[in-house]
């Protein structure tokens, strides 16, 4: 298999049943695979609800025994997520501003710049991870050297190398959270915590539970997607030199391309809801309390939609895609992580002319009985200049 293959492992059960079941935290899940149903459930937030009593529990594998903290707004319901994602949607909408592009696209231009300079480079650490930290100094408006502990963290803020959620390695993360909402307090400037202490939902201010929840998802939420789809960016323009020659002569196809790989790689595979009564799924009986997951990589895969479900089309134009989830819930940094990716290409084509990959290790996340590939514990490559 090529490194730039991510296989579909979902075909079958898509097809046939429309529904997968898997077991997470002693719980049963079953998976919504097929993009109609996923819509539906999707949108029936009163029977498939995100805001669950324990925080952690909509994510699969489920994060209950590794924070307390409830995210914030993916793990509410409406109408309290309408009054905070009416809120942070002014402020995460940000990366449409030119001068936001500007200093974003200068980033990654010095990045590249430093990288280019390297006989072997492992994207995942020297330049994924660096790239999503640095990019996200811009939309939390903090200091750039704030970038230097995010990377010291890795590459997902609740798992340890030996890739296992771990509580201790989320405390660093809450207690780094708690600190910077402190020196808000204390001394507020544009920063996001300053902002969001000062802000108001609802009428009324926001408590600093929620500041913090909202953080915490801005930390982890765009943390190893966005470093995967970076990743396997790299792999694929590497094993299809034609298309970083197409993105060289054409840098508008940019924009269509962030889809069609965002589409591909589905960086999150799915986020799970709890139902709030006894019904069915694909003729599945689903009990009052019991979980179900939207699979977004699943549905984007669907060849009900997507003609050549398994091909990378760079130029697909009729792309509805669930790669940043569906409905209210959609991503919140999606914004951000469209220009970081659509920058990122443009910046590549204009200096790189082919990328060679050396060697690399896969990344495949366990589902139950099966397994999906989601990116790359390393990947090192050489890049020649254009
Ligand atoms: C959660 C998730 C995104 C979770 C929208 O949810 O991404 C995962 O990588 C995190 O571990 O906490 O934020």
């Amino acid at each position: 298999m090529k490194a730039s293959e991510f296989p579909d492992p979902f075909k079958t059960a898509r097809t046939t049943d429309g529904v997968l079941q898997m077991t997470d935290h002693g719980e049963s899940v079953h998976m919504v695979l097929r993009m109609d149903d996923l819509r539906a459930c999707a949108k029936n937030w009163e029977t498939f609800s995100s805001g669950t009593a324990i925080p952690g529990r909509i994510v699969v594998p489920s994060e209950e025994d590794i924070r307390e903290v409830r995210q914030i707004p993916v793990e509410t319901d409406p109408p309290v997520h309408a009054a905070f994602r009416k809120l942070l949607d002014v402020w995460f909408k940000r990366p449409l501003d030119k001068a936001y592009q500007e200093v974003l696209e200068k980033m990654i231009d010095e990045l590249l710049d430093e990288v280019l300079q390297m006989d072997r480079l492992e994207v995942v650490s020297d330049f994924a991870l660096k790239l999503q930290s640095h990019a996200l100094t811009l939309l939390l408006n903090v200091p750039c050297e704030e970038a230097t502990t995010w990377i010291s963290w890795g590459t997902h803020v609740f798992r340890s190398e030996a890739t296992s959620l771990d509580k201790d390695k989320s405390a660093v993360l809450d207690d780094y959270i708690a600190r910077q909402i402190d020196q808000a307090i204390k001394t507020p400037g544009k920063d996001i915590y300053s902002q969001l202490l000062a802000a108001e939902v609802d009428g009324r201010k926001l408590t600093r539970e929620e500041v913090h929840g909202i953080s915490n998802l801005t930390f982890a939420g765009g943390r190893d997607t966005v470093i995967n789809v970076i990743t396997n960016t790299f792999a694929y323009l590497a094993e299809n030199p034609q298309h970083l020659e197409q993105l060289h002569q054409s840098p508008r196809m940019a924009a269509l391309a962030v889809e069609e790989l965002v589409r591909y790689f589905a960086p999150l595979t799915h986020l799970g809801r709890i139902s709030t009564k006894q019904t069915t799924v694909c003729e599945h009986a689903i009990q009052q309390d019991q979980k179900i997951s939207l699979c977004w990589a699943a549905a984007n895969r669907d060849e009900s939609v997507f003609d050549h479900p398994d091909e990378v089309q760079l130029d697909r134009r009729q792309n509805p895609h669930v790669g940043f989830g569906f409905g209210h819930h959609k991503c919140l940094g999606a914004t951000h992580a469209r220009q970081v990716i659509r920058l990122m290409l443009t910046q590549l084509a204009n200096k790189v002319k082919s990328i060679e990959i050396l060697d690399y290790q896969e990344n495949h996340e366990g589902l139950g009985d099966i397994s999906r590939k989601v990116g790359f514990d390393e990947l090192n490559v050489r890049l020649i200049r254009r």
